[in-house]
């Protein structure tokens, strides 16, 4: 999604705004831009639709003196993406660029029209900028002017603003999207993610909801949303947990596919003894918290929700509590009763996901036991604001389509089973088990990924299709559905997912010889019931791809091909195999020559609705 990056320094700034966008350009965007106050000529942008690199060589053509900047990348949401409506957006000597979407931009537009403001853009944006520079006009003071016009807005913002009068200074402000000030050494810098300002500082101060600050070269001063002075902490980062390098491999993607073993292992580490889960790494509060919980709400969205969808058949299976699992956008605006003692997971790789974030927000003023959040970055809002966080300790994810950190979500959800589960159903004897299991995972994992070769041969078969059906049964069939997203994702193919039972109540009608069926085929209980349900697209001519334990008897045979995958103990086999499946769309992707890092409309972390 969008990216913000801005500076107050006093050396140049644009080379510095420019690497900062570079390194959110994994968020997904359609355009970027950039407005620098230049001590000589004042304020001047220059914009580019596309990537970073054509706003870079129109820098080049025309490059942007100046020591104080703001930046953007935009991903459309009101306006297409263009020139014009790319951020920032001008009002006389002012600019702005804003991550979210403001709601009453209908009501904002006609109200400034009638002050006379001419409008250059489609973008809800806009109206923001004109409203800074009307309240600009009556009292001279951008930060008053900001601190007012921000009173006018509905919906949600991280924003940042630079004014020609007042060249030594930027003003930001954050609601409902998330916002850094980088410190430096008489500079200062914002971003939307402090891994946009990674090449200037390592020490980060974490704006909260509400909060206007006001930045220059020197010092930096924090409001809250009551408008009062406030401090807020500053962090510093470890350097050694960040890596933002494609390394030996082609694609981000296929890195953090092969990364799964080693970010498996630490986020284990620290969490496993040698018989029990140390449910302290959920914080000191947890065992308090947990004893009491009843009943599991999940909320989250994409692969997040696959991972809870998961985690239900864990909660439920081992130990023994109810689970729901719903998807963000459909919890927050929909009426449900709060069963008593229910805990609300939260799960999102960024912790930014607006209507997760949403969601946990309205949890807060109902009558949930406790909050915890499932998340991959640090000091995110989803972590600060819930009682509880498990962090997945994936390290920074680049390509789109999550991999690394859905497998690491699914490793704290069965750490929360297990931290659950000894209140309930699971017993010491059965904790055990799983904690063998776990320690055994990072190299099951290793010994899955050498079915690369295989997997990639297979991948031939796909390159010509337009739809494929992926089917599981139980617990892999939100594997399944993991699976089919990552193809639609990064290939562009339409593919489908179902429980294998469910075959015969529809969707059989569609299979032919030009629909691949992939089933996931662990030796669990359910796989005499699923080889009927293979059988089933054998007789109408499917052509079947199974990924099979090595034990569950398959056979090849003319339209059934078969690759064996390691016989794993049941708790661990939803990780296990989602790994051939993110393979295989890696690799047909790879065929049909898509943008594998960066598949088209698609955003890294979804932070508007
Ligand atoms: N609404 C603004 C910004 C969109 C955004 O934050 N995307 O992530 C626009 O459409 O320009």
């Amino acid at each position: 999604m969008c990216g913000i990056v801005g500076a107050v320094a006093q050396r140049e700034v644009s080379a510095i705004l420019l690497e900062g966008l570079r390194r959110l350009e994994y968020r997904g965007y359609d355009s970027a831009g950039m407005s620098v106050i230049s001590p000589q000529s004042g304020l001047a942008s220059r914009k580019a639709v596309g990537k970073v690199s054509a706003l870079a060589s129109a820098l080049e053509a025309s490059p942007l003196p100046g020591t104080t900047g703001i930046a953007h990348t935009r991903w459309a949401t009101h306006g297409q993406p263009s020139e014009r409506n790319a951020h920032p957006h001008l009002s006389g000597d002012i600019a702005l660029v804003h991550n979210g979407i403001i709601e009453n931009h209908a009501a904002l537009r006609e109200r400034l029209e009638g002050l006379g403001y001419r409008f250059a853009s489609e973008t809800d944006t806009e109206t923001i900028v004109h409203l800074i520079h009307h309240y600009y006009q009556q009292q001279r003071d951008l930060l008053g002017a900001v601190k007012h016009a921000v009173t006018d807005l509905e919906g949600a913002y991280g924003l940042a603003v630079i004014n020609a009068e007042q060249p030594d200074r930027l003003v930001c402000a954050r609601k409902g999207s998330p916002l850094v000030i980088g410190i430096g050494i008489g500079e200062n810098f914002i971003a939307s993610d402090h891994l946009a300002l990674r090449q200037v500082t390592d020490r980060f101060a974490y704006l909260e909801e509400g909060d206007i600050a006001e930045v220059a070269p020197g010092h930096f001063r924090v409001w809250n949303a009551d408008d009062e002075p406030v401090v807020r902490d500053v962090n510093q980062i470890d350097t050694a947990a960040e890596s933002a390098d494609k390394g030996q491999y082609r694609h981000f993607m296929l890195k953090e596919i092969y990364e799964q073993p080693s970010v498996i292992r630490r986020s284990l580490a620290g969490r496993l003894g040698s018989r029990k889960v140390l449910t302290e790494a959920l914080g000191a509060k947890a065992g308090e918290i947990l004893k009491n919980i009843e009943n599991v709400q999940i909320v989250a969205c994409g692969t997040s929700y696959h991972a809870g969808m998961v985690a239900k058949y864990w909660i439920e299976g081992f130990a023994g509590v109810p689970c729901r699992v719903e998807v963000a956008s459909e919890f927050r605006y929909r009426k449900f009763k709060v069963q008593q003692n229910t805990l609300l997971v939260t799960i999102s790789q960024s912790g930014e996901t607006a209507d997760t974030l949403a969601a946990l927000r309205l949890a807060q003023t109902l009558d949930y036991a406790a909050t915890l959040a499932i998340c991959n970055v640090n000091q995110s809002s989803l972590v600060r604001e819930s009682d509880l966080f498990l962090m997945t300790e994936a390290g920074p994810e680049i390509g789109v389509a999550s991999t690394k950190a859905f497998t690491t979500q699914l490793v704290a959800l069965i750490l929360l089973t297990v931290a659950i589960g000894r209140y309930h159903d699971l017993d010491e004897a059965e904790e055990e088990a799983i904690v063998k299991s776990l320690h055994a995972l990072p190299d099951l994992i290793t010994e899955t990924l050498s079915l690369d070769d295989d997997i990639k041969k297979m991948s031939n078969a796909f390159a010509e299709k337009h739809h494929a059906l992926f089917l599981g049964r139980g617990v892999q069939w939100p594997v399944a559905m993991e699976g089919a997203l990552k193809l639609k994702e990064i290939s562009y193919i339409h593919a489908e997912s179902y429980p294998a039972g469910e075959l015969k109540h529809g969707p059989l009608a569609l299979v032919d010889s030009d629909m691949p069926v992939i089933a996931v085929a662990p030796n669990d209980e359910l796989l005499e019931k699923l080889k009927s349900n293979l059988q089933e697209v054998q007789a109408r001519g499917g052509q079947l791809f199974v990924f099979a334990d090595k034990a569950a008897g398959f056979e090849e045979s003319p339209g059934l091909d078969i690759i064996a995958v390691p016989h794993v103990d049941e708790i661990i086999a939803p990780l296990i195999y989602t790994i051939p499946l993110q393979l295989l769309s890696y690799h047909v992707a790879i065929l049909k020559g898509t943008d594998v890092d960066q598949p088209r409309n698609l955003a890294k972390s979804v932070t508007v609705e």
